[in-house]
Parts: C-alpha cells; structure tokens; sequence
C-alpha cells in the first residue's frame, strides 16, 4: 500500500491487517485479530504520528540535551546516556487519547482511530529522574518540555508535537528514556533512538525522537500544548457548544478500559456451547481489579478470571466462559473496573476532540441452533 510521506521499506516493517488511516502522517492500528499476545509485537504496534517521520542519522550521533530550570544543562550522547545511569526495564500500555474516537457521535476532529491505537510492551531505558537529578532541577521547575526532530506536514518550519509531564511525573521511577522495545533497539517508526515512556498517561505524553528536554517553571506551552489538544472539558460540553480552552484540563492518568480479542466482530456461536470471551483490561494510575464480562447485552453479568500482568503498568488478560441459550443475535460485552470502583461507562459522554473513550466493548455475533 503506498503512503505518499513513508518510503516503501519503512512500510514493509509493517504487517498486513493494519489499517493504515487516510492521512497524510502515517498512522496505522492493528485488527484486533492481531492482539493476541499480552506482550504486543513490534511490527503490528500501532504507530501515531502528529507530522514527519524524521529520517535519523547515525544512533551513534543521537545527542540529548538537558536544560531550562536546571543548575547544569547537560548534553548527553545514546552511549553516554546508558554508561552513566542505571538501565530500568519496565512493561507498559500505551494507548492513544484518540483511541475509539470514530464512535464518538456526532464524529469529532481528528484521526478516526478505531478500537486498535493500543498496545503493551516491554520498555528500556534509563530513568528520567536520574537524567534530570544529575542535571540538578531547580525548585521553580514545574513541568518539562519535551522536544523532537519531526515537523507538522502542512508547515515544516512548526514541530509536530512538543509535549511534557508535570514534575511529578517527570520525576516518578515508572517514567523513562527508553532505547529499546521488546528487547530490541527502538525503532525509528516507535520514536527511536529515544522517546519517553510515561506509564499510565496517554501516548501524546510518550515524546519520540527525543532530543531535548527542558526543565520550565510553568506548564509548557509546545506544539499541541494549548487551546483543547490533549484536554478534556472540566464540566461536559454539548455539540455546537462554544467552547472556552480555560475550561479544559490537560489528559494525565488514563481511565479504566477493557478490550475483547475474542470472539471478534461478527462471530457465530452455537447455542448451549460454551462461547470464551477474553481481552485484555488496564488503567492508567488507579490498579485494575476486576473485568466482568456479558453475553446478553448487559442484562447479566459474570466474574472474569484475570490472570497476573507483568508488573503494576501492564494490561492483564481476562477470560470468562458464557454459555448462549437462544439462537439469534447476540452482543458479548466487557466492563472493567478499577480499585476505586470506577467503571467503564456503557456510554461515553461526548467530549469536543473526542478523546479517552473507555466506553464498554460491544462485539456481536450471531447464535445458531445445535
Ligand atoms: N515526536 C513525536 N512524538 C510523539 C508523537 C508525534 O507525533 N511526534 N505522537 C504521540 C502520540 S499522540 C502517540 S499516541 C504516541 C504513539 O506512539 P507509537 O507511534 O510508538 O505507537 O507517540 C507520541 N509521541
Ligand atoms: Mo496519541
């Protein structure tokens, strides 16, 4: 499939079954069919890209530099980076704000991701914290500043994205400056050499191509920072609504959500055979307990079992055994919930950018007589 901005060996990385969106950044998710793992493969990972792929030169030249509110901006090389700091391997979901936004009615501006912008992995890297403690953080600095080689498509003199984290985040162990994923160098599709793992915030926190990061005094003002990018209303909007930017709040901690890899969209079932449904739940800051699944639209619910994840910021896999008594229609559902007893809404409130849908999976199917 040609994409008029990526060359054809980049495409090749990836697997047939990803969708790749009509855009002209390149952003593809995979079919659920294809999320099968609870460690998601590199190559059917979905890539999102705000602008460019930036074409990288040699890792070995990669530099970061480090500065703004810090007693001693420092600029690091890749070999430098994991010479002077402890390497940290954690495993984590990373998940699109956008994700599930083409359900949103009436639609919303921006990409129409499907079900599929999400996915768990295994991340390398050096913690953030020790990058900037070395560096010496001021006490007026507030939040970070992150920074990428990668232009906007439609202007290349602006950045594609320049996000941050608040201190506090920038400075929690889970955060990192990750060169590997799945135990292989990061590659240039996922942010390589360097890009931020914030376990638990949405993607957009998750800079790729990092080459600076700035310690600042305020919430930083980069690319896609303002107005409602990234940001939920405090109180709910209505379609049409004029809408007031100081009424909205930066996405940090992402909600409780559960996904159905199986069966898929359109199934068969027989009926008074027993029908696995299984997926995966997460949440971002608030630790998932429980995932409970439906086979009759939601009128009845049953306890999934839900197996360990690999560490605090993984999804988890859930499975449960329904039985289908009549033939005809059926919708298989899922609800997780989270450790303060927050659930997946049956529906998502509508929001002006259509972001965070955790609204509760449907997939439906068809039973037949024995
Ligand atoms: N430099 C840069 N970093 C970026 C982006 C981008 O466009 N440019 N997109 C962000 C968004 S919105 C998401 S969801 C994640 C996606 O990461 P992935 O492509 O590795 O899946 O990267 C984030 N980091
Ligand atoms: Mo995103």
């Amino acid at each position: 499939m040609p994409h008029p901005l990526i060359d054809e060996a980049l495409l090749r990385q990836l697997k047939p079954g990803l969708h790749i969106h009509d855009d002209p950044a390149l952003n593809a998710e995979p079919g659920l069919d294809l999320l099968v793992d609870p460690i998601t493969p590199v190559d059917i990972f979905f890539i999102r890209n705000n602008g460019t792929v930036p074409s990288l030169a040699d890792r070995a030249d990669w530099t970061l530099t480090i500065d703004g509110e810090v007693e001693r901006p420092a600029r690091w090389t890749l070999d430098e980076l994991q010479a002077r700091f402890e390497t940290a391997t954690l495993t984590a979901v990373l998940e699109c704000a956008g994700n599930g936004r083409s359900q949103f009615s009436p639609a919303t501006d921006g990409l129409p991701w499907r079900l599929g912008a999400v996915g768990c992995a295994r991340w390398t890297g050096v913690r953030l914290a020790d990058v900037l403690a070395e560096a010496g953080v001021r006490p007026s600095a507030v939040y970070t500043g992150h920074y990428a080689p990668d232009r906007l498509i439609t202007d290349p003199s602006r950045p594609a994205l320049s996000r941050g984290l608040p201190i506090a985040k920038a400075m929690a162990p889970e955060t990192l400056i990750a060169f590997a994923m799945n135990g292989e160098p990061l590659g240039r599709l996922h942010g390589g050499p360097l890009r931020i793992v914030a376990p638990g915030f949405p993607g957009s926190a998750w800079q790729k191509w990092l080459d600076r990061v700035e310690l600042r005094a305020r919430e930083h003002d980069g690319e896609k920072m303002g107005g409602t990018n990234y940001r939920l209303p405090i109180v709910p909007v209505s379609p049409g609504e004029p809408l007031d930017p100081s009424r909205f709040a930066v996405i940090t901690d992402m909600p409780v959500k559960s996904l159905i890899t199986a069966p898929l969209e359109g199934f068969t079932a027989t009926c008074g055979e027993t029908l696995t449904v299984a997926g995966f739940g997460w949440s971002g800051a608030i630790p998932l307990a429980g995932v409970r699944v439906s086979g009759d639209g939601g009128a009845s619910w049953r306890e999934a079992v839900l197996e360990e994840g690999e560490g605090p910021f993984a999804w988890r896999r859930f499975s449960a055994q329904l039985v289908v008594e009549r033939p005809g229609p059926v919708t298989v559902l899922a609800q997780a919930c989270d450790a303060q007893g927050q659930m997946q809404p049956l529906e998502i409130l509508w929001n002006p950018r259509g972001y965070c849908n955790n609204q509760v999976h449907r997939v439906a199917g068809m039973a037949h007589q024995r």
